[in-house]
């Protein structure tokens, strides 16, 4: 490694791919590296937190004596707060705001769109379990200005990028801008995401499931039966699958988008429309599995030609190796 060579940044890689469309202004490029400001800080605050979950356990107060912030509300806030001045944007849609958020009249507007779940499986962030970030980005149609919620009902198979941010033993940022999948490593004493995994590309069948299996007795005979499967012999590895949960959709979704497996949230009586939600967590994920060669369907149709009818739409969601899941989506029609 030549001296100061710290490899390929996100950067790096982003710049290399807007030099293959003459055309652009490089717009998406700059919006791109300043998510990853926002998803570097959100790094910091959540590996912080960690520690200061057991210095500032006495009164809710952190050593700096400072008012501790729910962490989803700071990833939130630090999304918006970086993004908005951008004059990239058009507007934002985020898990924690009922409503689109509105770019300031003080910035100017751009022709895209940000969809994002700020820190998804945060409850988990007390017992030290892996949690992420979750994005999407969308052209606007019809140049810039101001986009109310119908600019955002779009399917999944409209985005220009997605990814997501996992925050475990490293931070680690997966994305795809349609052409593959690259996984970055933050390095933290430059502050750079580093390439790491190039050209993720997921097994078509694998040998883990991922379900909450607490919820069975509300499921139908179709989901049960689907899910019942994966604990007999497999008919090429003649031995049953590994169950492997650990209740955070990025960290499950990450591990099985590298090893191979299916991750499946199925509608059940409790939530008969299914427990995620279509545009910032099942959407950005479908479009990662598909640019690594896997699938995503709700049960019956590709989760991203679905058509949303609200922001926080939900969706049951069968996730991961083309095989494995198209096996399920068969058995749940069959
Ligand atoms: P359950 C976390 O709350 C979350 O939104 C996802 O990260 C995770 O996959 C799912 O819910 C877990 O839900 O019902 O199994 O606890």
């Amino acid at each position: 490694m030549v001296h100061g060579d710290i490899g390929t940044t996100v950067t790096k890689l982003i710049l290399g791919e807007q030099r293959e469309y003459p055309q652009a202004s490089g717009e998406f490029s700059s919006l791109f590296v300043e998510l990853t400001v926002a998803l570097k800080q959100i790094s910091y605050e959540v590996n912080k937190a960690g520690l200061l979950n057991v210095l500032g356990k006495a009164g809710g107060r952190n050593v700096q004596d400072e008012e501790q912030q729910k962490l989803d509300v700071m990833a939130n806030e630090t999304i918006i707060r970086t993004m908005e001045y951008t004059g990239y944007l058009c507007g934002m849609a985020s898990e924690e705001n009922e409503k689109v958020i509105e770019i300031p009249d003080a910035y100017p507007k751009g022709k895209y769109l940000l969809v994002f779940d700020p820190l998804d499986g945060s409850s988990n962030i007390d017992a030290n379990v892996s949690i992420g970030t979750i994005f999407g980005i969308y052209r606007k149609g019809g140049g810039t200005g101001k986009c109310g919620e119908d600019d955002f009902l779009l399917p999944g198979r409209e985005l220009v990028a997605a990814g997501y941010v996992i925050y475990g033993s490293s931070t680690m940022l997966v994305i795809s801008t349609g052409h593959g999948v690259n996984g970055f490593t933050l390095d933290p004493n430059v502050g750079e995401f580093i390439l790491s995994h190039k050209d993720i590309k997921t097994p078509s069948k694998g040998k883990i499931y991922s379900v909450n299996e607490g919820n069975y007795q509300y499921w139908d005979e179709k989901t049960k039966r689907a899910i019942d499967y994966f604990k007999e012999k497999d008919e090429a590895t003649k031995r049953p699958y590994t169950a492997r949960y650990i209740g955070s959709l990025v960290a499950d979704f990450h591990r099985n988008l590298l090893y191979g497996g299916l991750f499946i949230y199925p509608r059940d009586s409790k939530s008969p429309k299914g427990k995620l939600r279509l545009l910032y967590e099942a959407n950005p994920l479908a479009f990662i599995v598909e640019n690594a060669g896997g699938t995503a369907t709700d049960g019956k149709n590709r989760i991203m030609d679905i058509q949303p009818d609200g922001l926080h739409m939900r969706v049951p969601l069968v996730i991961g190796s083309r095989e494995d899941v198209e096996r399920v989506t068969a058995m749940l029609n069959g």
